[in-house]
């Protein structure tokens, strides 16, 4: 097995306003990794360079794993660049000779400047830091790159497997399956492209979340990967996961909290997928940028459904429709595609928030990164979140039409008393436009509520019109077979400009959360709840238990 080093702690830490020369630095703090420097003091709210140190005891060929950082990064290994961070929350592996065994300096470099990838019209906080784990593996020279399994026919337990190497060599290949069947295999030109089958499988759904194990073992390498046995298709109008129809329902989630901004440490992260799962719900949008690694293990785990996305928000021309944009999507497409493979949670894979997709020039560049997802991936969904609604001109491109309608928020002007009224003849003008053949889902509806605020008129950013507003929404997505998912804009209250004098934005927070920044729930929360439980969609939910009157006394 390879020797794995994890290297999350406290590591020296250093800011600077302008470009570091390394040599000078002086390191005169510490800080933790995983972590954001601009969560705390002395740093809160500032940009620029956060510079991260520590000394490593190794030797030889070696694996770096960083899975994620913000917004920007450079790595150092004893003074020399070994590669750059260029895209926000993106997991990258550096493979590279680290020298002699004994002690070494690993440098990150971490920027939060805005760039032209994560732009400061974002209605997310930009934060600066190391969003994730740190891991560093030893390897031989003959190293297994990646293993993709994937599922060819769900009833028969029939897989693909594919096996890269690093070397363009002939060499046999062992594999062993759940610590049983054992098959072995000729590597050749460093790939192996096979099929097998697995006996006695345990399919993968949200209900009954079966893992299988392989183990791969290549000369002196071996690695184990997990992965889960299930189909996911479209037919017409309706999403099928195993032949079976499903029906999604959750929330849109940002990697945010006062304390630790985007770098959410793994208990965080399971409270929250546990509370939502407890409400009866099996999905999450991953809006609006890569997922943490933790994060898909753990929905692989729990049996949660996953959307994740390139990062890219509402860009409009002309950074939109240069060629620059378009090689750095699709760069991390490829990438985020090659990285979540063997996730059973990655159901559906997206792109460009909320793009210019009423306007035709729009469409090559949609049709481009599906086109280049597909060509990674053959099986998942692949779409965006549209708030082009009946001007949208690219849902001939896409797996599934997803929509961001927020009627009774958006739309109603200042001197209208309530604007949930308008929710239901909204979403369904909408249905009434859409492509008869193809499934449909709303990828994002919601209100602000700000915490705590009670009215008895119910007015608007009160936890009261938040709730009703909810309950409407979600009354009609979760009881109408047209509709595959709803996904709420969002689960809890996330920063987005610093300061909170931006319209729309108090507090300077995005307040369209079901839960605050803390996860105290809102009324919302328990509206959605008995919605949720009272619905059609709960019929093909799969099995998740949902929390009942007499769960809460
Ligand atoms: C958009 C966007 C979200 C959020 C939301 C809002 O739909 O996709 O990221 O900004 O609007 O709260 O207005």
């Amino acid at each position: 097995m390879r020797t794995q080093k994890i290297l999350d702690g406290t590591w020296h830490f250093a800011f600077s306003e302008s470009e570091p020369d390394l040599g000078k630095i002086h390191f005169a703090n510490v800080l933790s990794v995983p972590g954001c420097f601009d969560v705390t003091a002395p740093y809160y709210g500032r940009r620029g360079y956060g510079i991260y140190r520590r000394r490593v005891e190794t030797g030889g060929l070696v694996k770096l794993s960083i899975d994620g950082v913000g917004i920007s990064g450079k790595v150092f290994w004893d003074g020399q660049k070994i590669g750059d961070l260029k895209y926000a929350y993106m997991p990258e592996d550096f493979f590279f000779q680290a020298g002699k065994r004994g002690s070494h300096e690993l440098v990150i470099v971490t920027c939060n400047f805005y760039n032209k990838i994560f732009f400061p019209f974002y209605d997310f906080y930009g934060y600066g830091g190391i969003f994730g784990s740190v891991i560093l593996e030893e390897l031989p020279n003959l190293f297994i790159r990646q293993v993709r399994i994937n599922t060819m026919d769900y009833r028969t337990g029939h897989m693909r497997l594919r096996v890269d190497a690093s070397e363009a060599c002939a060499r046999e290949i062992r594999l062993c399956l759940d610590d049983g069947k054992v098959f072995e295999e000729i590597l050749e030109q460093g790939r192996l492209d096979t099929e097998f089958l697995v006996p006695d499988f345990r399919l993968w759904t949200p209900g009954t979340p079966n893992l299988h194990h392989l183990r791969v073992t290549l000369g002196n390498d071996e690695i184990i990967e997990e992965f889960g046995i299930r189909e996911i298709h479209t037919e017409g109008t309706k999403l099928l996961l195993n032949g079976k129809e499903l029906r999604l329902m959750g929330y849109n989630r940002h990697e945010s909290h006062p304390y630790f901004g985007a770098a959410t440490p793994l208990s965080l992260m399971t409270a929250d997928l546990q509370f939502i799962r407890a409400q009866g719900c099996n999905f999450i949008r991953g809006s609006h940028y890569p997922q943490r690694r933790s994060f898909l293990t753990l929905c692989d785990r729990l049996g949660m459904l996953v959307w994740e996305e390139t990062l890219g928000w509402d860009v409009k021309p002309p950074e939109l429709l240069s060629a620059e944009f378009l090689e750095q999507q699709l760069d991390q497409a490829r990438k985020l595609t090659r990285a979540g493979f063997n996730h059973p949670c990655i159901i559906i894979r997206g792109f460009l928030n909320e793009t210019e997709s009423q306007i035709p020039e729009v469409r090559p560049i949609i049709k481009a990164l599906y086109d280049a997802v597909r060509e990674e991936d053959a099986q998942c969904l692949i779409t965006f979140a549209s708030n082009k609604y009946e001007q949208d001109c690219c849902m001939d491109l896409v797996d599934i039409i997803a929509m961001n309608p927020y009627p009774g928020w958006c739309d109603a002007d200042w001197e209208t008393v309530s604007g949930v009224p308008n929710v239901r003849p909204r979403f369904q003008r909408l249905v009434d436009s859409l492509p008869p053949d193809k499934p449909y889902m709303i990828s994002e509806t919601g209100g602000s509520a700000v915490y705590g605020f009670h009215d008895p008129y119910r007015a608007r950013w009160s936890e009261e019109y938040q709730a009703r507003l909810l309950s409407e929404a979600a009354s009609v997505a979760l009881n109408d077979p047209r509709y595959c998912g709803l996904s709420i804009w969002q689960f809890c209250d996330a920063k987005s400009y610093i300061n909170g004098y931006v319209a729309g934005r108090p507090r300077g927070f995005n307040d369209k959360g079901v839960c605050d920044e803390y996860r105290r729930p809102k009324m919302a929360w328990d509206a959605l709840r008995k919605c949720i439980l009272n619905s059609e969609y709960l019929r093909h939910n799969g099995g998740i238990p949902v929390m009942e009157e007499t769960d809460l006394k």
